[in-house]
């Protein structure tokens, strides 16, 4: 099969839309970063994590013959002044990032196989069995920082990665990690407020708000960390906002990245949503991945820490609310107003 040019693979992930794109070796992971981490239960009850453990360390399993793996990172920072106080993460203020980024490695995709008939790929955007930071450090895009995050130089860690295997080579390949930057650096060590931070970029996700807030959907939180909801109830961004190279952000053009409406709702607005108003402005974000009383729930604990006296009136209505998980927090909030 012919060796294809990343100058022209450069040109067209331009064309669709990514930010960053780089080529690396479709060779094996070493096993150790992702099973000691499963091993010492940081994946919470994320199971697919384990699952498809395999797959993850060795792109050969989802793409016979793979030869070459292509990470693209798009740039989301915004910092429109209708969503600045919003308590949603960042990178859930917009459009499903989800959707925006397999558009455009759909794009990406038709031009190659077009160009280069016969050539085989698998792709994933954050989904998929693969270990999208370890392909974008190996490609050459930046590094993994001590907050667990991946670190780019011209958008900081305000970045998203998708992922793209071919079985064909390319004509060069990525130089492997960046330098790593952080130095003596340990902001964001000492401002996670459940220290989630574990050591060498690693997270323990029980730990981590952002695990708590999307995954943890089911359950109560538990209380260590629902105390730390503070004015926060989808993702947390505090270790990417305290790091110093992510000082100067770039704005992220693109309307997909603009924040929706349910960005511009403080934590009242959003634990007292109506169905009606779920449906209308939460499908096709990201947030619904923590669905409605999920949501609900983390608003609620919200407006607990913060002892919002004028969010009693709500709490007491949703003290009878239909979802038990909605009901128990609305009662811990309100026993946080009491002197
Ligand atoms: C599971 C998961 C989570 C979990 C666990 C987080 C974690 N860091 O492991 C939870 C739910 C907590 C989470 C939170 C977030 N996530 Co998340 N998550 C993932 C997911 C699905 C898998 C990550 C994984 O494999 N973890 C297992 C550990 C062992 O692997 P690792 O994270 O890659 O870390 C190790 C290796 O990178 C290795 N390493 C470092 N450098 C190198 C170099 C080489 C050559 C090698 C071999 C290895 C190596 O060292 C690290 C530590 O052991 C990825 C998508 C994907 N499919 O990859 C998104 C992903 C990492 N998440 C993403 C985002 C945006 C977030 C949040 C910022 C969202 C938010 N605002 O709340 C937070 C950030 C929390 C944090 N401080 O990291 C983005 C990353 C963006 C970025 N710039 O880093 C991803 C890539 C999704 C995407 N497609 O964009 N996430
Ligand atoms: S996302 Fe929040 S809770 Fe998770 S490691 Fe970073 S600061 Fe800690
Ligand atoms: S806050 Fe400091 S230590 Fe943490 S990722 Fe940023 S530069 Fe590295």
């Amino acid at each position: 099969m012919a060796v294809l040019p990343t100058s022209q693979l450069r040109e067209l992930a331009s064309l669709v839309g990514f930010d960053l794109v780089g080529f690396a070796r479709a060779e094996p992971i070493p096993p150790a970063f992702l099973m000691e981490w499963l091993e010492a239960g940081f994946a919470a009850d994320m199971d697919w994590m384990g699952e498809r453990a395999a797959e993850r360390l060795d792109v050969d399993r989802l793409l016979p013959g793979a030869k070459t793996v292509i990470a693209f990172a798009n740039n989301y920072w915004r910092d429109d002044a209708e969503s600045v106080d919003s308590p949603i993460a960042r990178y859930a203020r917009g459009r499903d990032y989800h959707s925006t980024l397999r558009d455009r490695m759909k794009a990406f995709r038709k031009a190659v196989t077009s160009t280069f008939p016969g050539v085989g790929t698998y792709g994933s955007v954050d989904s998929g069995p693969l270990m999208e930071k370890v392909w974008a450090a190996r490609a050459g895009l930046g590094y993994v920082g001590k907050n667990g995050c991946f670190i780019t130089e011209p958008y900081g860690s305000w970045v998203l990665l998708a992922t793209l295997v071919l079985d064909a080579e390319v004509d060069a390949y990525g130089n492997g990690p960046a330098e790593n930057r952080c130095g003596s650096c340990r902001r964001c060590l000492m401002s996670c407020p459940t220290g989630a931070l574990v050591g060498n970029g690693r997270v323990d996700a029980r730990a981590c708000l952002s695990y708590q807030t999307i995954e943890n959907r089911e359950h109560q939180v538990p209380e260590a960390f629902r105390l730390k909801f503070d004015n926060l109830i989808f993702g947390c961004d505090i270790c990417q906002q305290v790091c110093p190279l992510n000082r100067h952000p770039v704005f992220a053009e693109n309307p997909r990245f603009a924040p929706r409406a349910v960005a511009e709702l403080g934590t009242l607005e959003l634990a007292g949503l109506t169905p009606e108003q779920y449906e209308h402005l939460v499908p096709g974000t990201a947030l619904a991945r923590a669905r409605y009383d999920g949501l609900r729930r983390n608003a609620v604990y919200a407006l607990g820490v913060s002892k919002r006296a004028d969010a009693r009136k709500l709490l007491e209505k949703l003290c009878g609310d239909s979802s038990e998980l909605v009901r128990t927090a609305a009662q811990w909030a309100l026993s946080q107003l009491e002197p």
